[in-house]
């Protein structure tokens, strides 16, 4: 493609992806509100709030695709997520339909299903059980997605995103755990297959205790390879498993669904 908007750049997995997406498109449209460096070559940085409407029309119009790492990464409260998750992605969209953008990465997490236990298997059909407001920002960016798709075409692959760190950093994170290079891998796909449409994709690695079933995306090509087993007994040796009682053991979403709500 000829431009690629890379969102929230100057973010953990936007800046591993700032390297790691370059040879996807001829130059590379890098944003974040916090600062960015030096352009790179085939770079142009284009630094905004996502909240301001006008600076996202800018930033989008001229890309052939988004990938959507901007945001609120964890629970906050109601204006920070407001602002950073609801306000940012309304006009994302409204700028992708204005500049008739077709295809979009968007960043969704585990947390729009969070309150599902460890126990269950889930796959793009479960119902949404957010664990918290950032959850639900994530279940209306998804939304979102499916309504700019089935009224104007526009293609979101709605990436629910487990833990994308260099390595798990507790025994939940076996279970959710996805490599940058599994995530550069799906990503790829997203972009080179031919129909997308508008699937919800579970982003994890092919780790041993996997919860997620992609079952209907199969289409798309992927074929993650990494697998968190390998950090197993060095997590062991670290720390003890929580007891099984602990929200960590039993929620999929681990220590968000006990967390309450976040004042101004
Ligand atoms: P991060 O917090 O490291 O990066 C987010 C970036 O977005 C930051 O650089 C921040 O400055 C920028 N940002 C926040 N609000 C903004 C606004 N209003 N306007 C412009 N820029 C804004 O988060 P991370 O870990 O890189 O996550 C990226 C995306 O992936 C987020 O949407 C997050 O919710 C999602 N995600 C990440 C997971 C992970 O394991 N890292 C798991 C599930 C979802
Ligand atoms: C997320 O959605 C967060 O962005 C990330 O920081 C982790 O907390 C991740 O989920 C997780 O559940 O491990």
């Amino acid at each position: 493609m000829k431009r690629l908007l890379i969102t929230g750049a100057a973010g953990s997995i936007g800046s591993e992806m700032r390297r790691r997406l370059a040879h996807l498109a001829t130059t590379l449209r890098i944003s974040d509100r916090n600062d960015l460096g030096e352009a790179r070559a085939n770079e142009e940085i284009m630094q905004c709030d996502l909240a301001d409407k006008q600076a996202v029309d800018e930033l989008v119009k001229g890309c052939d695709g988004i990938a959507h790492f901007g945001g609120q990464s964890v629970e906050a409260s109601w204006e920070v997520i407001r602002n950073s998750n609801i306000e940012s992605v309304f006009n994302l969209y409204e700028a992708a339909r204005r500049h008739g953008c077709p295809r979009i990465v968007f960043a969704s997490s585990n947390h729009a299903i969070g309150f599902h236990k460890q126990t269950e298997k889930l796959d793009a059909d479960t119902k949404t059980r957010p664990d918290g407001l950032y959850g639900v920002s994530k279940v209306f960016g998804e939304a979102m997605a499916s309504m700019y798709f089935d009224k104007f075409g526009i293609e979101t692959a709605c990436v629910r995103i487990g833990s994308c760190f260099p390595a798990p950093i507790d025994h939940r994170m076996l279970s959710t755990w996805m490599s940058y290079e599994d995530f550069v891998s799906l990503i790829e796909c997203i972009f080179t297959v031919p129909r997308l449409g508008c699937p919800i994709i579970y982003g994890a690695s092919d780790n041993d205790c996997k919860w997620w079933d992609n079952g209907k995306t199969t289409y798309l090509g992927w074929r993650p390879k990494d697998n968190s087993e390998k950090f197993r007994a060095g997590l062991d040796a670290k720390m003890e498993p929580p007891p099984a009682s602990d929200p960590r053991a039993v929620y999929q979403g681990g220590i968000f669904t006990a967390d309450g709500i976040h004042e101004d």
